[in-house]
């Protein structure tokens, strides 16, 4: 394991204890997971002190729901409707399907200490039985199967430490479950991602790669600007973002995929709080991205990590689908279409893996 991977407790006690800077740069880099290359973090510090300060994040409790209700527990999918479905469908022109999900193998890029092992007992599995001597393949899969690849981040998945360290009943998730009553080694007993009714919305993608004419950096923040001036680009209009729709973003750090994976572990750029909030103002249902966790990483504000990811899926319960592949999309021009996923209902995931679809 690389040293530099911030493992548990211990690690961040220890890390805590280095100074000022150095020790902001070193908390951020660690969470992450990855090994950061010096070179990248400075490009990311560097940006930082180029965009717009954040918005300060609230402490308050964020529970019950507001729309919702204290019971809910699937979040911005209620905006899945028969209505929704029927403006959908509206978006479906030519009936073109693109897969915009990756394909699963055991050298994808990964978040930290997670792993993707696949494994076919015998050769074959099975057989022959019957006068028709029938033989089959079985696969054993062993992964957090909804944290790895093309992921969508269900409600269980991320929460906030409002208390002590080791204090359950302070550990808060969407609509203020606490760790205490959800946590489980056989799944979680609430928030699981069975709750999470499928996905049938409008999609908006948009093409910060394009709008810059090159990859962004890790640590570089996508800006409303930037997404307004995409939407111009693309010849589209923000106020044909409504409510329960989902949002895309392409920066080009996809690009590095299984091409340089350790690149692509370092860092990425993404959104910030400043676009959250527009997309908690939109009521927007699900963010996504063509890099590893949507948000931009290292936060420009140094003190904060995976801030969209508390912001939008604990506080508001708003989805998030991160190695998404756009490039089919994008060559056609495609930016508008049904986004199409339904989360495998796996009793007390926190995720799905899965293929996503977006049809025009
Ligand atoms: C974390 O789990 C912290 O990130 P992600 O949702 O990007 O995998």
């Amino acid at each position: 394991m690389d040293s530099r991977y911030l493992k548990d407790k211990e690690d961040l006690k220890k890390a805590a204890q280095t100074v000022d800077d150095d020790r902001r740069t070193f908390l951020t880099a660690g969470l992450v997971g990855g090994a950061v290359a010096a070179g990248t973090l400075m490009a990311g510090a560097v940006h930082a002190q180029q965009i717009a300060q954040a918005p300060a994040l609230s402490d308050k409790p964020w529970w019950p729901h507001p729309k919702w209700g204290k019971d809910d527990q699937a979040g911005a999918s209620n905006y899945m409707t028969p209505a929704k479905t029927l403006d959908t469908v509206k978006l479906i022109k030519d009936g073109k399907v693109y897969r915009i999900g990756r394909t699963y193998e055991s050298a994808m890029p990964k978040f930290g200490e997670r792993a993707f092992t696949l494994r076919i007992p015998g050769s074959p599995t099975g057989g022959p039985f019957g006068t028709n001597k029938v033989i089959w393949h079985d696969e054993f899969l062993a992964t957090e199967i909804g944290q790895t690849g093309t992921q969508f981040d269900g409600l269980g998945h991320i929460g906030i430490q409002m208390g002590k360290d080791g204090d359950k009943n302070e550990m808060r998730y969407y609509n203020g479950v606490t760790e205490q009553e959800m946590g489980g080694a056989y799944g979680l007993s609430k928030l699981g991602v069975e709750h999470v009714k499928p996905f049938f919305t409008r999609g908006h993608l948009f093409d910060i790669e394009a709008l810059k004419g090159r990859m962004m950096e890790a640590g570089e923040e996508i800006t409303l600007a930037d997404v307004r001036a995409a939407m111009q680009k693309q010849g589209m209009n923000e106020a044909d973002v409504k409510e329960g729709d989902a949002v895309f973003f392409n920066t080009g750090w996809g690009k590095l995929w299984m091409k340089n994976n350790d690149k692509f572990n370092s860092g990425e750029p993404g959104i910030g709080l400043e676009i959250a909030k527009w997309c908690v103002d939109k009521g927007i249902s699900l963010t996504g991205a063509d890099q590893w966790a949507t948000e931009v990483v290292p936060n420009p504000n140094k003190d904060l990590a995976f801030a969209v990811h508390t912001e939008l899926i604990a506080k508001q319960g708003i989805f998030n689908h991160e190695n998404l592949d756009f490039t089919a999309l994008i060559a056609d021009r495609k930016y508008q279409f049904a986004y199409i996923f339904s989360p495998a209902p796996i009793k007390g995931a926190t995720g799905s893996n899965g293929g996503p679809i977006a049809v025009t």
